[in-house]
């Protein structure tokens, strides 16, 4: 699938430091510094609506990651996966009557906009659910073949498009390490676990938490061969496995997303992967953006309390105002999106707009300045303390308006490291 297209990201003088970032399945911090190639893995868009801010609070942590990795010399290969099939999807469409193909496409262009308009960094590797089909049907026919799988009859009755259907199901009673990436107890798993997807009450399963690996095709429902599996749709989980093992390969480094995919997608595409292609095959470390919150809740599609990216830019708010409305919150930190917030972004962006305009090219760096470049590398570098590094900033602002010229130094940091264009 067409990604977007990338802002350059300028080359500092000297290194920053290695990353390091909490993760969820230590439960601690980690320093994620590979040899030379840092791999990394999102979850992506589910394209039934818009982006909204919680969405855009994700990809801009992992964009930060990448900035962080890039200034520390290493070389960044990233992959996003786009959920283009799935049961909000056809749900959405059904809704609307619209063809769930178009409502998708329609959706993920926005988002590539929204995600340009963000100066978000895009992934080398924008890989469809629907696209990754065929390497699913692999994966999951290994997994039958293997024993650690079982199938649950499909009757026509139940919808089924042909005789002799199935749906497979993982038997996690097999995979030891289920339970490692969330550390959740039985109980706080099986609390969430319908609402987000799951199907614990499917007559048949051996273990109502057992995930669905193939769906056989039914009556009204999309669907694509699946050699032996029978004609169906994959799961969920499986999806983000197979994309992310295609195009980076087993034990990649970071695996992100939203903390509500920490149980069960995150858990699932972890175990998944293992029973595909072996133990510790996914990733090294599970970083999660907590939850961006709105009149009282989760900001999400399926509530419908949302605050669009396109729906602020339209309004003329300029996108780096947006950016730094967010950059403005660390992400481990739930928050909730008041008016406030952008007050105070546009207050920031206008002190740095009028900094960055003293910028005189013939000055030496100062010292000041360089100490400035090093606190924003230090701070991001150390988990992503985003508000740590817009604070250094504001005093140098503060302190380039005092004095009245700048060199080029700081603003090129604030572009690369954060991302925030003030030249443009
Ligand atoms: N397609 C799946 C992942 S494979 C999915 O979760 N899609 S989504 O459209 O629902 O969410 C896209 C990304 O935004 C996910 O990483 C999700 O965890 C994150 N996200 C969703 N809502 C919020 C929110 N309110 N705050 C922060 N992040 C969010
Ligand atoms: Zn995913």
């Amino acid at each position: 699938m067409k990604s977007w297209s990338s802002p350059s990201v300028p080359r500092l003088s000297g290194s920053g430091e290695p990353l390091t970032v909490h993760d969820t399945a230590s439960g601690g911090l980690r320093t994620v510094h590979p040899a030379e190639q840092a791999r990394l893995y999102v979850c992506g868009i589910t394209p039934y609506d818009a982006t909204h801010l919680g969405h855009a609070a994700t990809y801009l942590t992992f964009d930060l990651v990448q900035r962080v990795w890039l200034d520390a010399g290493l070389e960044v290969r990233y992959v996003q996966n786009v959920t283009d099939i799935d049961e909000p999807l056809l749900e959405r469409a059904q809704r609307d009557g619209v063809h769930w193909e178009d409502l998708a496409e329609g959706e993920i262009d926005l988002f590539r906009e929204d995600m340009e308009a963000l100066r978000i960094l895009a992934p080398d590797h924008y890989v469809g659910a629907v696209e990754g089909i065929p390497d699913d049907v692999h994966a999951v026919q290994k997994v039958v073949a293997s024993g650690a799988a079982y199938r649950i009859p499909v009757s026509q009755e139940e919808g089924a498009v042909e005789t002799d259907a199935h749906d497979v199901y993982l038997d996690l009673s097999l995979q030891p390490s289920f339970g490692e990436v969330s550390g959740w107890t039985r109980e706080q798993m099986m609390e969430v676990f319908a609402e987000r997807g799951g199907d614990p009450d499917r007559e048949g399963k051996r273990d109502p938490l057992d995930p669905l690996l193939w769906r056989a095709a039914r009556e009204g429902e999309p669907h694509w061969p699946g050699e032996s599996l029978g004609e169906g749709r994959p799961g969920w989980h499986i999806e983000c496995s197979t994309i992310a093992l295609q195009h980076l390969g087993p034990g990649f480094d970071i695996q992100g997303g939203g903390s509500d995919l920490i149980f069960p997608h995150h858990e699932m595409s972890a175990v998944e992967a293992a029973a595909v292609a072996g133990p510790d095959s996914f990733a090294r470390a599970y970083v999660h953006q907590a939850m961006v919150g709105y009149e009282g809740e989760k900001m999400s599609k399926s509530k419908g309390n949302l605050v669009l990216v396109s729906t602020l830019r339209r309004e003329g708010v300029h996108p780096m105002v947006i950016r730094l409305a967010l950059l403005a919150r660390h992400y481990r930190t739930p928050w909730e999106w008041t008016d406030a917030d952008l007050a105070g972004a546009q207050q920031r962006w206008e002190t740095w707009r009028a900094a960055t305009a003293l910028i005189d090219d013939a000055l030496e760096v100062g010292e000041r300045e360089t100490r400035t470049v090093q606190e924003v590398r230090a701070r991001l570098a150390q988990d992503l303390d985003a508000p740590g590094a817009l604070a250094a900033v504001d005093a140098w602002a503060s302190e380039a308006v005092r004095v009245g010229s700048v060199s080029p130094a700081v603003p090129a940091a604030v572009d690369a490291l954060l991302g925030v264009d003030l030249a443009g």
